[in-house]
């Protein structure tokens, strides 16, 4: 529990750094209708409406550390609460959040911060001004006074509630820290089950949910009921929390299949056994989506016997692009040029968004995509993407490629997240291409 909570408090205080300065300062709108000035009716307050507003503005700048433009000498006593049925969405949590950062920055204390999320939400309370987000609060606080959490867990309850878009990005990235180190072999798969209910419970505890907050944990249900365990279980809980990762994942397992297909490397047979064995895989781990059921289908008119290997073959690859277009075209939509990675010299970036035609316009397929190295220099490329390219020399319409090019070279089939390196020892220009996606093209100039 610690562990896991001290990395989602380092998580969400990179959060609130920008969380709270991003918000602007604007002059309340109290509506007429309520009139309120802080914790009282504007009638009350010293100065009136015009003086509350004022005080507000530099009250709040000097919580968040910024300044007032406007000086003022003769400062009245005033509540740092500003109540508004306006935008209450954003302004409650901006208020909310002023405390729980300074209390992450070890300014003020737990017990310090909870006084102050109490305060402000007695006022919005008191001004009738409710939303989801002001009783989920309210809901947080509750708990607290029975004794259900404690301070320190009741702000970051609070923080949660008030901040609902941050519960699955946070609750991602605390599975994914532990998912990682398993993947770099740091721990068993059985500790990152622990650390993954551990975490979990964290969010649990907490009384804070989401979908996938509760998708995995009927992944942990089927753990706890021995239908899982090792690395399976750990990949289910990976691919149920980042269900964004099924299809290209799929994708990719299944396309190293139909690429050694094209190449000849594979018969018909060994081919529809390979994606089976992905297919099942998925269905093992209780991992689905719509790709994978239309894939199922696919198997199991083949296993009909009615159609031959080669004729489900092609009805998978039709299934498999259609669902790549479709993803592809949602990210192009987001999208235009990749940023160039940082990457050490000599490295070749094959970035997101290649597997359809369009990064040849602006020269983007590999990045950089003509480079110019001294002979004996190696040059690693990298697949950023999720899903398999390929480094091959020549290109599409060549006569020879890949190793029967002169001094020619092939990287095969590479998964996202995969390298290849090749090391030029002779003088001159060296063409490739892709395999897959013939449009990606690069060129190394060996001097
Ligand atoms: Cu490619």
């Amino acid at each position: 529990m610690t562990n896991s909570k001290t990395n989602l408090v380092v998580f969400l205080t990179a959060i609130l750094f920008t969380g709270a300065f991003s918000f602007s300062a604007t002059i309340p709108n109290a509506e007429a209708s309520t009139d309120i000035c802080g914790l009282m009716f504007c009638s009350e307050y010293p100065g009136g409406k015009e003086a509350y507003e004022a005080n507000w503005v530099s009250s709040f700048l000097s919580q968040v550390g910024g300044s007032s433009s406007e000086e003022h000498h003769e400062k009245h006593e005033v509540k740092s609460v500003y109540v508004s049925s306006h935008n209450v969405d954003e302004e409650f949590p901006a208020q909310l959040d002023v405390f729980i950062h300074k209390y992450e920055l070890g300014k003020i204390s737990a017990e310090e911060a909870l006084d102050e999320i109490v305060e402000i939400h007695k006022a919005y309370e008191m001004a009738r001004i409710s939303s989801e987000l002001v009783s989920g609060v309210g809901e947080k606080i509750s708990l607290y006074n029975s004794g259900m959490l404690n301070v320190e867990e009741a702000v970051e309850a609070v923080h949660l509630t008030a901040e609902p878009q941050n519960v699955n990005p946070e609750y991602q990235a605390a599975l994914d820290e532990v998912i990682h180190k398993f993947e770099l072999d740091k721990i068993s798969a059985d500790e990152a089950i622990d650390g993954i209910k551990e975490t979990h419970m964290g969010f649990v505890d907490l009384y804070i949910t989401s979908d996938l907050i509760e998708a995995v944990d009927e992944t942990i249900s089927l753990i706890n009921a021995g239908k899982l365990s090792g690395a399976d279980a750990v990949e289910a809980v990976h691919l149920t929390a980042e269900p964004q990762n099924v299809n290209p994942e799929f994708i990719s397992a299944v396309e190293e299949y139909t690429y050694q297909f094209e190449l000849n490397d594979i018969s018909s047979d060994e081919t529809i056994n390979g994606i089976t064995g992905v297919h099942d895989g998925f269905v093992d781990l209780y991992v689905s989506s719509d790709l994978i059921e239309d894939v199922g289908v696919q198997l199991i008119i083949y296993e009909t016997g009615n159609v031959s290997a080669e004729h489900a073959i092609h009805e998978i690859q039709e299934v498999v692009e259609e669902a790549e277009l479709a993803a592809l075209a949602e990210m192009s939509d987001n999208g235009g040029v990749p940023v160039m990675k940082d990457l050490p010299p000599n490295t070749i970036d094959m970035p997101k968004g290649t597997a359809v035609p369009g990064c040849e316009v602006e020269d983007w397929c590999y990045m950089p995509g003509d480079i110019t190295v001294g002979a004996g220099t190696t040059v690693t490329w990298l697949n950023s993407d999720t899903l398999p390219h390929t480094v091959t020399s020549g290109s599409a319409d060549a006569d020879a490629i890949g190793v029967d090019a002169p001094n020619g070279f092939d990287s095969g089939f590479m998964s996202g997240g995969d390298e290849y390196e090749h090391t030029f020892d002779v003088a001159g220009v060296y063409d490739y291409y892709c395999q897959l996606h013939p449009w990606m093209e690069g060129t190394i100039t060996v001097e």
